[in-house]
Formats: structure tokens, sequence, C-alpha cells
């Protein structure tokens, strides 16, 4: 018959594997076999029934995504005919769930007239998350058998459900504990044995009668705010209500046509290159993925501060045992209250157990004397910029952790080629970058230092994974790979302040680019202070460089941001969104007569295109030093550490989007202007 689908037979039931590595994906070549297989089985009359099963662990992990760019060949079916087929067909067919069904997967389960799950299985269909819709009946399907309310959340929302919840929404008919396939293909016997007529879920329609339109139109509110930018959430409601009032014929033809638009959109295509990029993040090309790396059982943070104490909440949160280091048990206190106050919060707002909280607490303990952390495996130092200090503690705990020790540093901007120098195991050294607040955040720049071995780095990005972080590798340069970029970024759009935007202005362009904040807001929430400490650095770097001059004068009036209720915007006691400050405009359009500008207009798209293309440059100057190992480790970066919306795909993609010539364009005119 066909490789890709293998065929076998239990008593009369024939069972088709499918057989497609890594994912099972419904590529074009399964997609074919398929077509021919079923129909072949249907017309056998020594064929009772039908199975269709996943070899390895997944049933089927939906279309193959890598397959979407390209034109179906000629003589591959249309899935949706297949599908057709299946419901029709005379003799029971029956889907054994072995593992995740999502996307085409649960569409061709659903296609079948009965599903038996696995437990640990899970279905789901997660499209949303490439910025499209289901297309090939899940939209039309799954509010059939799991009801108008669930095939919601699970559209819409796009995260899969277990085994157990599968069968209570009624889409499986039943979980199995043991042999799944021998139990799918008794089931198949026994219906094709009883004479009924196999159930096509097209034809159910007892779940999708009397819908209020009410309904959906409470949905369309409820997901506007978390929707903001996408198109994609709401044509999935349009095409679940269709399902509700529109014969099956008709709402399968308007969810082909949505998702074929969806699908060519640049929000899609960007989200189906997140989704690779973000697994490309782990291949490390001079370090196979089977490189020895060291067990971390245990770890210990220097600094019990928001950070330290951060860095302590993802080991205890991964179940692994943690010392936090301070210099006094006074600071360690008020660091260990900080994370225990952490927990109680996650508690109070329902997103975590009272004992889960105990038992992570009870993982976390706190220390002042290195002699304690001696066996750690991984030591993070978390304590404030200063190289000195640094050099200090490495020194220290060279002398004091076992040898075999990674020692890492949180280090934001400075060189660890340096920090690890000081030691007597430099191969052992390396950056381990945390954003704040560290226990959400889940980027981690692991910085890679000249003389750290294969085996550290192959460490650290393993126990980026341990710790739920998406761990992207850089090299050591000032704000490694994505402060560097902002650096660069933030520095454009403060000129453009002192030639004739504001603030306030420029944080709604970004705004509606995609962004949460905009960067004045982001200053105002990450500390005025704290941008005015690292610029010192940087002047130091670039003497000669022409810098902007407000955020200095922001700094001098004591306006740091929200801490001090005033920084770029003004802000009620404790508020976290502030309002433009007439003082700020004031003391702007000063500064821009101090500096001989003439104000003038900057619309909407120089904004952006200053802000964003600015940083798709920093990003190629970056990939030219080989800081970076791709185009798409950056864009991956800025989406996990700054919010670069999902659906632009970060900047260099963005910036490929545009296209050269106009990037070009755009960013000669920056290098005109400000150098
Ligand atoms: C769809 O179905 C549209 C339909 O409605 C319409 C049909 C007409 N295609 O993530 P992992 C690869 S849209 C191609 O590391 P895990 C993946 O790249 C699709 N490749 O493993 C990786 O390759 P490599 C809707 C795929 O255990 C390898 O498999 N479906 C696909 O951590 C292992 O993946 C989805 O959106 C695919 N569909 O997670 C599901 N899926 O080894 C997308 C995986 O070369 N997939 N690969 O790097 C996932 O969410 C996860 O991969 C999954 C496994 C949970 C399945």
């Amino acid at each position: 018959m066909s490789d890709i689908i293998e065929f076998t037979k239990e008593g009369a039931v024939g069972v088709l594997t499918i057989n497609n590595p890594p994912a099972n994906a419904l590529s074009f070549a399964v997609c074919k076999a398929l077509g021919q297989i079923i129909p072949d089985c249907m017309a056998d009359d020594d064929i009772a029934g039908l199975v269709i099963t996943g070899a390895g662990r997944m049933f089927m992990a939906g279309a193959d995504i890598r397959e979407f760019n390209l034109t179906r060949p000629d003589d591959v079916p249309d899935f949706h005919d297949v599908l057709r087929a299946m419901e029709e067909a005379p003799k029971p067919i029956v889907a054994a769930i072995n593992g995740v069904a999502l996307g085409g997967g649960l569409e061709l389960a659903m296609g079948c007239h009965y599903r038996l799950i696995a437990a640990g299985a899970q279905v789901g269909q997660p499209e949303i998350k490439l910025g499209f819709i289901p297309g090939a009946g899940g939209t039309q399907r799954l509010p059939r058998l799991a009801g108008v309310e669930a095939a919601l959340e699970m559209i819409v929302g796009g995260d899969p459900v277990s085994a157990e919840r599968a069968v209570e929404l009624g889409i499986a008919d039943e979980l199995v504990d043991g042999d799944l396939l021998a139990r799918a293909a008794e089931f198949a016997a026994e219906k094709a044995a009883s004479g009924e007529a196999p159930p096509a879920t097209g034809k159910r329609n007892e779940k999708i009668a009397g819908i209020d339109a009410a309904v959906f139109e409470a949905y369309r509110e409820k997901i506007a705010g978390r929707s903001r930018g996408l198109e994609a959430p709401f044509e999935a409601v349009k095409c679940i209500e269709a399902a509700t009032n529109l014969p099956l014929q008709e709402g399968l033809a308007l969810e082909r046509d949505i998702f074929a638009v969806l699908r060519d959109s640049d929000k899609a295509k960007a989200m189906r290159y997140m989704f690779f990029a973000e697994r490309e993040v782990a291949k490390i090309p001079d370090i196979p993925r089977d490189t020895e790396t060291k067990d971390i059982k245990s770890a210990a943070i220097i600094g019990s501060g928001t950070m330290g104490g951060g860095i302590a909440m993802c080991f205890a949160n991964a179940g692994l045992p943690v010392t936090l280091i301070d210099v006094s048990e006074e600071a360690l206190a008020a660091g260990i209250g900080k994370v225990r106050a952490n927990y109680a919060g996650t508690v109070s707002r329902g997103r975590l157990g009272q004992d889960a909280m105990d038992t992570r607490l009870g993982l976390i303990s706190g220390a002042t004397d290195y002699a304690d952390i001696a066996d750690a495996d991984i030591v993070i130092e978390a304590v404030f910029e200063d190289m000195e200090l640094k050099k200090k503690i490495f020194t220290e705990l060279d002398k004091t952790c076992k040898p075999s020790a990674i020692l890492a540093s949180n280090t934001s901007t400075l060189d660890v080629n340096e920090i690890g120098a000081v030691t007597g195991r430099p191969d052992k050294v390396c950056g381990t970058h945390f954003f704040s607040p560290a226990n959400v955040m889940k980027l981690l720049e692991n910085v890679r230092t000249d003389a750290a071995s294969k085996e550290t780095i192959a460490t650290v990005m393993k126990l980026s994974k341990t710790l739920g972080k998406v761990g992207v590798l850089v090299g050591v340069c000032n704000g490694f790979v994505g402060n560097r970029i902002l650096g660069v970024a933030a520095r454009i759009t403060d000129f453009m302040v002192e030639e004739g935007a504001l603030p306030w202005q420029v944080d709604q362009a970004i705004y509606d680019f995609g962004f949460a904040m905009g960067p004045f807001a982001v200053n105002d929430l990450a500390g005025i202070d704290i941008r005015h400490m690292t610029r010192a650095e940087q002047r130091r770097l670039w003497p000669d460089r022409r810098d902007p001059v407000l955020v200095d004068k922001v700094y001098e009036l004591g306006r740091y941001g929200q801490k001090t209720n005033a920084g770029w915007y003004d802000y009620e006691p404790g508020a976290r969104r502030g309002t433009p400050s007439q003082l700020i405009e004031d003391l702007i359009v000063e500064t821009s007569g101090e500096l001989g500008l003439q104000r003038r207009q900057f619309s909407d798209q120089e904004i952006v295109d200053g802000y964003v293309l600015s940083m798709a440059n920093t990003g190629a100057q970056i990939l030219e030093e080989g800081l970076a190992l791709r185009a798409s480790d950056i864009d991956v970066i800025w989406h996990y550490g700054y919010g670069f919306p999902r659906y632009r795909g970060g900047p260099m993609f963005h910036a490929d989007l545009v296209g050269l010539d106009k990037v070009y364009d755009a960013v000669s005119r920056l290098y005109d202007t400000y150098g």
C-alpha cells in the first residue's frame, strides 16, 4: 500500500498507522495515501471496519506547516473530500488517538465515526497560535461534538485538552488505559457487527441547535483585549457561529475561504516563522544534541534582591533546591520575604495551590556563607552591575565551590570574559541573563564566553528548558543582544522627541504596532535612574557619539518613573498608567530650542520605522559580529524578552517583510541624521 501509512489487520478490522516522523504531520503525501487507502478498504469485503492511529508518541500534530508555502500537487486530493468520504463511509472508522491530535490531526479524528483516546493523549485546535483558524472542518465539527462553549474556548484559546476532558466534552467516546489498538479494533468489530449506520460527526446537530447569537457577541467582547491586532480569533468565532446557523457544507465553505486568506496573511507567516524560530534556538552548530551535559540537581544564587529572588523561584518552580546567598541575615530575610509575598500573591489570585507554594518555598533556603553552597551544581551571581564586586565574588566562588560547579553571571551589560578570567575554571563560566520579573519572563540569554566549554553551554541550554525558559545563545558584547538593540532603538526615539514628536505620540504608535507598551512608558516602568546609569557606560564606550540629552534632564528633575510617580508621564500615587505631563512637554520644547532644532511633525509610520528598523540594523550588525547564531534567534529574544508582537515576527522578520531597499533607505536616513 504505502510506506507513510502502514496497513495491518486485527481480525477483520484494518489498522492504518500513519508513520510520518517526527510529528506524523498531515503532509501532501499522507493526505494522498489516506485518499487512496480508505476507499480501497471500504471496497474490500474482507475488511469490516477501520482503525486509524499514529506511529510513535503522536497521533498527528496537524497539517505539515512546512508545506504551507507550497501549492497542493494535482494528484493530492483535497483533505475536505477525504474527510467527507470517511464520514459517508459504510463501515465504521475509529480513531485510536494514541498521543497528541492537534489541528488537522483532530480534524482527521473528528472525520472518523468514533474516537477512542489513550490516557495521557491530548486533543486541540491550536491553529490560532499560527495566526489562522482550523481549515478542515474544525470550526464545524468540534462544536457538534463538544458544544459551542467548549469549541470557542478550544479554537479561540488554542490550548489542547486532556484525554479525560475530551471524553467529558464528548469529543472522544472512550478513554483507554491499557492496549489502545486492541480495544479500538474490538470496538470497530463490535460496531460493524451491530449493523448500525456509522454516525457522521457533521450530521450531529444536537449540541448546536437553538444557540442564541448573544453567546457569540459576548465572546467577542470577552476576547477583544487579548486579541488586539489579530483577525483570526474573531474569524474563528464567526465560523463557529456559522456552524449553528448554516448547513454543514456552507459552514465548511466559509471556514475554508477564511482559512485560506488568513493562512496567507503576513501575520500568519510571522507566527509560523516564530514556531520554527523558537525550535531553532536550541540548535547550536558546533554543539550537537548529544553533547555531554552536567546534571543540575541544586543551585545557589548570589544576591537575594528582586532579580536573585526571581531566579531562585525559577529553580524552586522546577522542583530544584536552591540556596539564596546574601551579606546579612536581614538582607536574606527581606529577600526571602519578597519571594514568599510573590508566591502568596499567586495563591490569592487562584493560580497556585497553598500546598504547591509550601513545597516551592521549602526548596528555597538562605545562607550568608559561601561554605554552605560548596556542593551546588550551578551558582548564578545576581548582584548589581559592578565589575569589581563581581570579580571579587567569582574569585571567592572559585575557591569555595566544588570544581565541577558552573559559575554563571546574571549581568546584563558587563564583560563575562573578564569575569571568568579571575577564576581558575573559565571553561565553566558563562552568562545567564534573566529578564525581569525573572520568575515570569520566558527569555534567558545564555552568554557564551571565549573559554566556556561545550559542556558548560550545552548544560545551561538544557537547564533553560528545565526552568521553562526559552534559552538563546548570545556572545559577549555590551548589552548582549536584547539590550544592545534596545539601547539603539531607544536612542532613536529620544532623538525623535527632541526633534518634534512627543513621548505619548511615540508610545501610541509603537502600541498600535502591537507592543504592549511604548518605549517611554517602559522607561518609566523600568526606572529612568537605571537607564541613566547604563548611559554612563555607553558614553565610556562611545565617547564621540552624539547622544540625546533629554533623558538626563528628566533624571536630573528626580523624575525616575513610576517609582517616583513622575517620569516621562505623571502618575497618581501607585498608578501604573500615566498621563501626559505638561512639565515634560514644556521641557521638551525648550530643549529643542536650546539644541537649535526646528520642531517638526512625525508620522506614526516614521516613528515605527525608526524604532523597528534601527533594531533590525543593529541585529544585522550583531550577526555580522557573530554574537547571535541566526537572525531568528534575535527575533525570539525580542519576542520573549521585550514583547515584540508575535504576529510581527520580530525585528529581523519584519525588516524582511518591509524589504531590503526600504530598510536601507530608512536606516540611511537615520544614519545621516543621528550618526
Ligand atoms: C493545521 O493543522 C491546519 C488544519 O486545520 C488544516 C488542514 C488542511 N508540521 O515541538 P517539537 C516538528 S495547522 C511540521 O520539538 P514537542 C517540529 O518542528 C497545524 N512539523 O516536539 C519538530 O521538528 P524538528 C496545527 C511539525 O514534543 C518536531 O516536529 N498544529 C509540526 O515539544 C518535534 O516538535 C500545530 O500547530 C507540524 N504541524 O511538541 C501543532 N508539528 O525536530 C504544532 C511539529 O525538526 N506542533 N513539527 O525541530 C506542536 O505544537 C508541537 O510540535 C507538539 C510536539 C505539541 C506537537
